[in-house]
């Protein structure tokens, strides 16, 4: 796995990926509403999005892509507005029929814009939530997004951002799925190219640092001052220049070198480790560091369908979380470190009984 950066589009992105039928599919890991905040924050962006002002009162039409376990169209769903999830992994698919979200199990693409258009009408808000950044063909996405939407519809989505990224040497979010790391610089880019503008950006706390763009054909909402403070605060740090990157890969091999230290070390004291969280992002630090049986015991996860299996590469057994509890270890590496607030609040036994944790972002470190 390799990134480039393009100076041109200002894009920071994989140089090869899987093919997303491979990624995304009937058996696919991750459920959204695992985490009890992630269900919290989606409510609130849905409150948000009915309170903007763009829905239309007649029959108001919201779309969203990758709308996993239906985590934010119940919002609408439970308010009786029309709406349409396309998820391609149909197993949390699924889950979001389940839960009266209408659901399609297909990848999103301009073609895919054109029938829903013809058979639905267009949308007054298009969303996505830590999807966009997962899709290759981001481009004709774009094209379809601007199909989609009506002449005042907005779109409106979040992903991890790379400031963050570079801020915490958070590399772990640069993994399989994950083909692109945007910043403001680089959705206006490849929006502009649409016809489309970014109107507006607002920081997110969720999964380490997150920005949620908003979107909007050119001329139909002003730009707020946020696009401009944040495009000029890109510059001042960087985020559109390859020689940034070159920098963050020196801090990445920093923070490998001291991780391997600190986890050697506690071995060799006899100390038991264990990883908490069987993230996406930990494959990435796992096979990067070259960390495996020898230092890490087994990984704990709340996520039956990752429980009895191996960590990719690596090959660290996933547990579940009752074989944590049972057999606490001595330290435990927080690889779901985007929900330390929520962990920590519930592990406070785990820290009575003497367990320490390990955490990599954003310096490596045993916490206090
Ligand atoms: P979490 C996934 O990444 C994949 P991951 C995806 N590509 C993406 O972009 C983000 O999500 C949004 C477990 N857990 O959120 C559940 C516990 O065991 O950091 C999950 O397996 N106990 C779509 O995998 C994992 O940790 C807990 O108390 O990097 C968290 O995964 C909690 C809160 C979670 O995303």
């Amino acid at each position: 796995m390799a990134v480039g950066f393009c100076e041109t589009s200002m894009m920071l992105q994989l140089i090869e990926q899987p093919s997303p039928e491979q990624m995304f599919h009937e058996q696919y890991a991750f459920y959204s509403s695992t985490s009890q905040h992630m269900q919290r924050h989606f409510s609130e962006f849905a409150r948000q999005v009915l309170e903007m002002g763009v829905l239309s009162k007649e029959n108001p039409f919201v779309v969203e892509l990758g709308c996993n376990d239906g985590i934010m169209l119940r919002n609408f769903a439970n308010v009786g507005i029309r709406h349409l999830g396309i998820e391609p992994s149909r197993n949390v698919a699924e889950v979001a029929n389940s839960y009266g979200v209408r659901t399609i199990s297909e990848f999103f693409c301009h073609q895919l814009a054109i029938d829903i258009v013809s058979k639905e009408g267009k949308a007054d808000a298009f969303l996505a939530a830590n999807v966009m950044c997962h899709i290759p063909s981001i481009v004709d996405v774009a094209s379809g997004i601007s199909k989609l939407l009506k002449p005042t519809g907005v779109a409106i989505f979040e992903d991890p951002y790379l400031g963050d990224v570079v801020e915490k040497t958070s590399y772990d979010q640069i993994y399989d799925e994950h083909v692109f790391l945007f910043s403001a610089h680089s959705i206006q880019h490849l929006f502009r190219q649409q016809g489309m503008e970014l109107v507006d950006v607002q920081a997110q706390k969720t999964h380490g640092g997150s920005m949620r763009y908003v979107i909007a054909h050119a001329g139909a909402y002003p730009v707020k001052d946020s696009v401009n403070r944040l495009l000029e605060k890109e510059k001042s740090i960087g985020l559109n220049r390859v020689a940034t990157f070159r920098k963050f890969s020196q801090q990445v091999e920093q923070s490998r070198t001291e991780l391997i230290q600190l986890l050697t070390g506690i071995k060799a004291e006899g100390k038991r480790i264990a990883g908490y969280g069987a993230t996406s992002k930990s494959t990435t630090i796992l096979n990067y560091c070259g960390i495996g049986t020898d230092l890490i015991d087994y990984i704990s996860d709340t996520t039956p369908i990752k429980q009895g299996k191996f960590s990719p590469g690596m090959h660290i057994p996933i547990k579940p979380y009752d074989f944590f509890m049972a057999s606490p270890p001595d330290y435990a590496i927080l690889f779901a470190w985007n929900h330390a607030e929520e962990i920590m609040a519930k592990e406070r036994a785990f820290i009575e009984k003497g367990g320490r944790w390990i955490v990599h972002v954003p310096e490596v470190r045993v916490l206090e």
